[in-house]
């Protein structure tokens, strides 16, 4: 008899096939529920552990104030200015009457992405402030209906990336500043909001609503959820809009606020299969270590705001961002990194300069991060690993090397494996295996031919640990 599983695979490949995926209500494949059946979960997951590496990208009105309010410099995030400064409704919502990203231009965009080596770029549909990105008939509080630009955003962007093989995802706040179903959560500040007697439903339907738009509109592969710690929002509630919105399109990705499962800025789930989404979600944060079986993204600023701050220049170096990737491959994990776009549509020059040096190195480079697996070994104190399994069962290990030994010599701790081949990934040359024993010695150059990570290529025989 047909394994079920396989016969619900075999219908999404044919309705994928037709085009029909997107539209199909699938019914459950098998005992466990839709969100945790393994089968589904490696299928819909495949292409985001392969990528390891994104653009995030917080985008909205608050780059228009860009820090400063009525002369003075707002302290912290800048996407957060309308409850830092502790704005009116009324009056933040004259910013959309300025607000003409005139040198917007999607391509550019899309073309930046391309070249730092990113997979997928996440960009804000709707920030905690309330304003959407998108053309929407929930609310008027949108990009087309409210601004002078009058024109969505989101659907000439994902039309950018897709053309260059760039997955296209949305972001979406759970908390909103702006809808009358949310009242302030204090005298000073919105956050954390609270919801106002009985219109709880209303919200939900308002969410429903415009993600059901943002789906049909611009089809993004992963609904990055955030705001989701006010007290009024549930486990039940994340449930319930995940169900609904797996429903819509089953090979959706969706992450771990969506639901009550993340423990502060770790983000990592707490227990693994009893909340709802995909994937944890670290905040300006690498965890110490991976953790096996979990799938997680950690997203970073490059200087230290999510939205454009005009007096915020504390720029992480590009060899710092070009580590972190690596560190966060090395642990199973994917890099989210944000740029903050300017008012007129621009991104920062500065982050212009990173993502293209970043490109750089992943132009050489590439090969040790994409698709690749956490390091096998417990420490490796030159810097980091990452390995792949060959297609003859062998193991490549990609030894990113940060600090170069100074004795010319590359020791792997803990291999135990039988070495065939060392060599220096970019440009190939042959290094010679100075023991296959017990503490295996790589020969280096004597000088490091890549400051920033040089990759070392060993294969071995086998598996390592199991
Ligand atoms: O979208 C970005 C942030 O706006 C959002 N998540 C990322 C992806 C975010 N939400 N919360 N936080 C980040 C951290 C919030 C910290 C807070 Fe605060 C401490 C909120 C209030 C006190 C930082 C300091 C923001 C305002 C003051």
């Amino acid at each position: 008899m047909m394994n079920p599983r396989r016969l619900v695979l075999g219908v999404l490949v044919v309705a994928s096939v037709l085009g029909l995926a997107d539209s199909l209500v699938i019914a459950q494949c098998c005992s466990c529920s839709a969100a945790q059946c393994p089968t589904d979960r490696d299928a819909r997951m495949q292409w985001w552990r392969e990528a390891r590496f994104g653009m995030f990208i917080h985008w909205g009105l608050y780059a228009i104030p860009a820090g400063r309010w009525q002369g003075k410099a707002v302290p912290n995030i800048g996407e957060w200015i309308m409850d830092q400064a502790n704005i009116p409704v009324a009056e933040y919502e004259k910013l959309a009457e300025q607000f003409n990203p005139v040198k917007f231009n999607p391509d550019e965009w899309a073309e930046i992405a391309k070249s730092a080596g990113v997979k997928y770029i996440v960009i804000t549909s709707k920030h905690h402030d309330g304003f959407c990105l998108f053309g929407t008939k929930a609310t008027k509080y949108n990009v087309v209906d409210a601004t002078p630009y009058g024109k969505d955003l989101l659907k000439p962007l994902a039309e950018a990336c897709r053309k260059r093989g760039i997955r296209f995802c949305t972001y979406y706040s759970i908390m909103d500043w702006h809808h009358p179903a949310q009242e302030r959560g204090s005298d000073k500040h919105y956050n954390p909001t609270k919801i106002k007697p009985g219109r709880k439903a209303e919200y939900v339907a308002f969410m429903k609503q415009q993600l059901k738009e943002l789906l049909e509109g611009c089809n993004p592969d992963v609904l990055w959820f955030d705001g989701e710690w006010p007290d009024w929002w549930t486990e039940a509630d994340g449930k319930d809009l995940y169900a609904y919105l797996r429903g819509l399109k089953p090979s959706l990705i969706i992450n771990n606020r969506i639901g009550k499962g993340r423990k502060g800025m770790e983000g990592l789930s707490k227990d693994d299969q009893q909340y709802s989404g995909d994937f944890g979600t670290p905040e300006q944060q690498i965890p110490a270590t991976g953790l096996a079986g979990v799938d997680w993204e950690s997203c970073m600023t490059m200087n230290d705001t999510w939205g454009f701050k005009s007096d915020d220049h504390n720029w992480k170096s590009a060899e710092t961002l070009v580590r972190n990737v690596i560190d966060t491959a090395s642990k199973g994990g994917n890099y989210l990194l944000n740029v903050g776009p300017t008012a007129e549509g621009l991104i920062p020059e500065p982050s212009v300069e990173r993502l293209r040096a970043i490109g750089r190195w992943m132009a050489v480079n590439g090969e040790s991060i994409y698709g690749t697996q956490a390091s096998p070994f417990k420490a490796t104190p030159w810097g980091r690993c990452t390995r792949k399994t060959l297609p003859d069962g062998k193991t490549r290990l990609y030894l990113h090397v940060f600090q170069w030994p100074q004795n010319g010599e590359l020791a792997i701790p803990g291999l135990a494996n039988r070495i065939v081949d060392a060599f220096l990934l970019d440009g190939g040359k042959k290094l010679e295996v100075k023991s296959h024993h017990a503490e295996p010695r790589i020969a280096l150059p004597s000088t490091m031919p890549d400051k920033t990570a040089t990759v070392v290529v060993v294969d071995v025989e086998g598996t390592i640990g199991g």
